[in-house]
């Protein structure tokens, strides 16, 4: 009887191994707050491929793991300026564009601006885009600098006088010096895209003055602190401040969160999927991707992180909070308002990985 039972345990147990090596996964990286999640158990359950879901907010700790290889990965998501520098690297592998059968809703007017960080586009392929700019707690910033408060302006947050009193409620910028310096530059009427290390250098003295003034170096904690009213102002990523906007909405603690475009510039950037050299499942990593890019579930991945995606037909789904917020889907005034940058020569960058150390240790 005991052996009886031993025997049955060991059977079930060679079954059990059986079963985990037959499973099928897909390892996936992205950016934080920046999925619907059922998605994921519909792809499960639609596929049969097991949804590994790991996020991070930052390029460069993505960068850190794309170049020193075997992270595991089988979906990972760098935006365009960091994409280029990962694909001469030869971190990542070729798209089988015959597997994907969705890859033809890709937007044209999008892939002609991912083509300038993924020649021909065979690499990746857009997930969602949008622009860095200005979240605020209207009620609190109206009532530290008044009505005419500049909200739509960068000396909101670069002019140390303002900077100083919004102290009063809390500033977070993000922990991005690509996104960052790009930002102080447009704020000195430089070239944002400046690659010219005495340029760059400049933005420091910017960012000294209103450092003792910013609460946090953060780039995802904003979404929270915005949408609880414990900071009053973010330089942050669109869609972020929208679903703080959200947050704040639901919770009805009345905060109210609006983003906006600074007229002096912002930031569009671009987050592509790709695949990474060495990605233990490249299979299941095209039909994660091929998924994603059906038009149905593109849709309802933006109408839930409010930024816009690559993907053509999907904009018939979208919500019209979503397709009809000038602050999403630019119109072409506010396009003109739009900068694209490219990436640092290592050298540079090695330039302005220190700059932002000193600026965030004040040293
Ligand atoms: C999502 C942030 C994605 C934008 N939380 C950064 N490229």
């Amino acid at each position: 009887m005991k052996l009886g039972s031993i025997l049955g345990a060991a059977a079930l147990a060679a079954l059990a191994t059986a079963a985990i090596a037959q499973e099928k996964v897909v390892n996936v990286y992205n950016w934080s707050d920046y999925i619907d999640e059922a998605i994921l158990e519909e792809f499960e359950a639609e596929t049969g491929i097991k949804v590994n879901y790991d996020v991070f907010d930052s390029n460069e700790l993505l960068e850190t793991k794309m170049l020193a290889g075997g992270s595991g990965y089988d979906v990972v998501v760098p935006t365009g300026t960091f994409l280029s520098r990962q694909i001469q690297a030869g971190a990542f592998r070729k798209l089988d564009m015959d597997v994907l059968e969705n890859e033809g809703n890709a937007w044209d007017t999008i892939q002609e601006r991912t083509a300038k960080y993924d020649p021909d586009n065979a690499y990746s392929i857009n997930y969602m885009w949008g622009t860095t700019g200005i979240g605020y707690n209207v009620g609190k910033v109206t009532e530290l600098l008044g009505e005419d408060a500049p909200v739509d302006s960068l000396a909101l947050i670069f002019d140390p006088a303002n900077a100083e009193k919004l102290a009063e409620c809390g500033i977070h910028v993000l922990d991005a010096p690509t996104e960052m310096i790009p930002a102080a530059l447009t704020y000195l009427g430089e070239d944002p895209d400046s690659k010219d290390p005495e340029v760059i250098a400049k933005t420091e003295a910017v960012f000294m003055a209103i450092r003792p003034h910013i609460q946090k170096f953060h780039s995802s904690e904003y979404i929270n602190a915005l949408a609880n009213g414990d900071i009053c102002v973010a330089f942050g990523w669109s869609g972020d401040i929208l679903q703080a906007r959200d947050r704040a909405a639901e919770a009805d603690n009345g905060v109210e969160v609006e983003y906006s475009i600074p007229k002096e510039g912002a930031l569009m950037w671009f987050d592509q999927m790709a695949i990474p050299t060495d990605a233990p499942n490249p299979e299941n990593a095209h039909a994660f991707i091929d998924y994603i890019l059906r038009p149905d579930v593109m849709a309802k991945a933006s109408n839930y992180v409010y930024y816009a995606n690559g993907n053509l037909p999907s904009q018939e789904m979208l919500n019209e909070d979503v397709i009809g917020d000038t602050a999403i889907y630019p119109d072409e005034g506010t396009l003109e308002n739009l900068y694209t940058v490219t990436a640092y020569a290592p050298r540079v960058n090695r330039t302005v990985t220190r700059l932002w150390t000193r600026v965030k240790t004040g040293q």
